[in-house]
C-alpha cells in the first residue's frame, strides 16, 4: 500500500507491506497538515503484526490527527491513554514548522527516524532520533521530550518501522521523488519476519 502528497514543502510519500503470506499490515503512517503552518508526520508499529497490531496503530493514527495541534510530548500522552486497551504501538513521530524550518521528533521504542541529506562520498546522516524504551499504551518513560533542530532544502527524512534492515540509508537516489525512494527501501530493505513500513519526507524548499 502507499500514499503520497504535500505539505507545505514538504513532499511525502509512506508505503508498506505485510509480513510475506499475510494480508494485513500492522504499521500505518500518519501525514498530516497542522494548521497550514506545519507538518505532523509519523510511523506506528501495533505490537506483534496483524490484525491486532493494525487495530492499536490505526486508533493511534486517529488520535493524533483529532489532536495534531497539540505538543509533540501531549501526543504521546495521547496515545498512551488512548491506546490503554489496545496491544500497544512503537511510535515515532515528527514535526516540522515551515515558518522556522525546525524539526522537532520524538521516538518510543523501536521506529528508526534519521535526518539525511545527500554527500558527494553518497549519504550523509545529520541526525538520528533518540529512542526512549517502551510501548505507547503499556508503559512509557516518566518524561517524554523531543528534540529540535533545524531542517534545509533537500533534506530528506526517513522513517522506518523495525521491518526495515538497519541499512536502508545506504543507497538512497536523491534525484527520484519521495514515493520512488520510499518503494525502493522498502523493496530493498524489508525484512521476511515483519510488517514493514518506510516514510519519506523531503523539504523542497520555499516554492514547494
Ligand atoms: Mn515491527
Amino acid at each position: 500500500m502507499a500514499e503520497h502528497g504535500w505539505l507545505g514543502p514538504i513532499e511525502w510519500a509512506a508505503t508498506s507491506r505485510p509480513l510475506p503470506g499475510q494480508t494485513v499490515c500492522g504499521d500505518r503512517s500518519i501525514a498530516v497538515d497542522v494548521n497550514g503552518a506545519a507538518a505532523l508526520i509519523g510511523v506506528l508499529d501495533g505490537l506483534g503484526h496483524g490484525e491486532l497490531a493494525a487495530e492499536a496503530a490505526d486508533c493511534g493514527v486517529q488520535i493524533l490527527g483529532d489532536a495534531r495541534g497539540e505538543a509533540l510530548e501531549t501526543l504521546v500522552q495521547c496515545c498512551h491513554r488512548g491506546l490503554s486497551n489496545t496491544r500497544g504501538v512503537a511510535m515515532t513521530l515528527a514535526h516540522i514548522d515551515f515558518q522556522t524550518d525546525t524539526l522537532s521528533w520524538v521516538g518510543i521504542g523501536n521506529v528508526a527516524a534519521d535526518l539525511v541529506a545527500k554527500h558527494p562520498a553518497g549519504v550523509e546522516v545529520r541526525s538520528s532520533v533518540r529512542l526512549a524504551g517502551g510501548i505507547v499504551g503499556y508503559r512509557i518513560p516518566e518524561v517524554v521530550a523531543s528534540q529540535d533542530f533545524p531542517i534545509r532544502p533537500g533534506d530528506l527524512l526517513v522513517i522506518a518501522s523495525d521491518g526495515i534492515d538497519e541499512n536502508h540509508l545506504d543507497d538512497i537516489d536523491f534525484a527520484a521523488p519521495a514515493l520512488t525512494i520510499a518503494e525502493q527501501i522498502l523493496h530493498s530493505h524489508a525484512k521476511d519476519n515483519d510488517d514493514a513500513l518506510v516514510l519519506t519526507a523531503r523539504h523542497r524548499g520555499a516554492s514547494g
